[in-house]
Parts: structure tokens; C-alpha cells; sequence
């Protein structure tokens, strides 16, 4: 069975969700983050890196998020949660299933753990910093939605760049200015969690409101 080693609300609620679009049967095994079991030397044996998510399929090990996001698509083409091989818009999925991972998720991370990449008294100022280069990234994707035409990403076709989309966007919300604050992006967000998909994945994961709305 699909087996994803994951943690409440980070990268692995991506194909989390992706799994509970699929409708096939997959077991979440959980990683002990406040023991840092990402860290552990059997965990470091399925990722080197440390991270999560990683899916077990059978002998595959993977890990990265949107790898695991095209090979589920790729092994389940009955899904249709990628357009069809080779046309223009496969491409563009994978141009927005990479620019989600190594633009708008890398700089989320930035933001998050400025203070691995700052001493303590320049955090403040590299999280700012790092706040206004995520301002015209939401644009970006504000953009997407009036140009595609929506509801999702690539237009009418669900995808999994909306798995992805969808959780970065949640991660903005106590950003001065959250996805959600923005017309198209915030319609966005409420279609989302309209999914049963989604709803699963957060139900099973124990996700509170304030996940996905700034705190009070
Ligand atoms: N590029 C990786 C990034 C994954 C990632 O950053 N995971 C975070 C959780 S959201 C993590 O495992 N952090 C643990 C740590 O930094 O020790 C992917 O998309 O799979």
C-alpha cells in the first residue's frame, strides 16, 4: 500500500490530499517532529535532506513534493489530475507545479525559518524582507486565476498545481497581506475547502481554523 510519511500542515498535506483525490486506499505514517524524527538516522535513510513529505510506493522511495505530486498523477491516469502527456498544458502544469516548489515554497521557508538564515538581530528585517518578495508572488498567482479563467489553477481542470497552490496559500495567512485578502485568490481558497478531498485530508490531520484563516 501507498505509504506517506508526513506532519500536520506542512509540505506532506500536498499529496495528502492528492492521495484523497485519487480514492485509493494509503497509509499516513507519522513523523515525531517535536523529536525531530526527520532527523533520525532511519528517516534520513528515506530522505537525506530531513524533510517531509516522503511517499513509499512499493520498492520507490521518493521524496520532493511535486515528484510525488506527478508520479501519483502518472500512476493514476484515470484521475486525470494532470493533462494529457506532451501538450501545452501538461507543460504548464509542470511550469507552475515547479515554480510553486522552488519560488513560492522556497521563499515561504525563508519566512518561516529566518533565523537559519540570518543571525538573531537580522531576522526581523529578513522576514520583512522576505514578506515583500511574497507580495508579487501572490500577484503571480492572482493573476494566473483571472487569466486562466478559473476555478482552478490551470483553468477548468483541477490539477495537482491546485493541491499545491492551495496549501501554499494557507501558509500565507499572518502575512500583512494574506492570499486571502486578494478577490480572485481568497474565491479561491473557500472553493478549496468546499472539496471533500480537502476536507478529509484536514479532518484527518486535525487542522483548525486558524490554518487557514489569519489568527485573531
Ligand atoms: N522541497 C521539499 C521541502 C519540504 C520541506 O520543507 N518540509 C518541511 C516541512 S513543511 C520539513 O520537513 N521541515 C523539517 C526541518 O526543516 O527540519 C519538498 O517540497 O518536499
Amino acid at each position: 500500500m501507498l505509504q506517506l510519511h508526513y506532519h500536520p500542515s506542512d509540505a506532506s498535506l500536498m499529496p495528502h490530499i492528492f492521495l484523497e483525490e485519487l480514492g485509493v486506499p494509503f497509509q499516513l505514517c507519522l513523523v515525531d517532529r517535536a523529536h525531530n524524527a526527520q532527523k533520525s538516522p532511519e528517516y534520513l535513510r528515506l530522505n537525506p535532506n530531513g524533510l517531509i513529505p516522503v511517499l513509499q510506493d512499493g520498492a520507490l522511495v521518493l521524496y520532493e513534493t511535486p515528484a510525488i505530486l506527478m508520479h501519483l498523477a502518472d500512476t493514476h491516469p484515470q484521475v486525470h489530475l494532470l493533462p494529457a502527456l506532451g501538450t501545452p498544458e501538461r507543460a504548464q502544469a509542470y511550469k507552475w507545479l515547479t515554480w510553486l516548489s522552488n519560488t513560492l515554497q522556497a521563499t515561504l521557508v525563508q519566512y518561516f525559518y529566518a533565523e537559519r538564515y540570518v543571525p538573531a538581530e537580522g531576522v526581523a528585517d529578513f522576514r520583512a524582507r522576505t514578506e515583500a518578495r511574497l507580495a508579487p508572488m501572490l500577484d503571480q498567482l492572482e493573476a494566473q486565476l483571472h487569466s486562466s479563467g478559473g476555478p482552478w489553477l490551470l483553468g477548468a481542470h483541477y490539477s495537482a498545481a491546485d493541491c499545491m497552490a492551495f496549501v501554499l496559500c494557507c501558509w500565507t495567512r499572518n502575512l500583512q497581506r494574506p492570499a486571502n485578502s486578494l478577490p480572485a485568490l481568497g474565491a479561491y481558497i473557500t472553493h478549496m475547502r468546499q472539496r471533500p478531498a480537502v476536507q478529509r485530508a484536514a479532518a484527518t490531520e486535525q487542522l483548525q481554523e486558524a490554518f487557514f484563516t489569519r489568527a485573531a
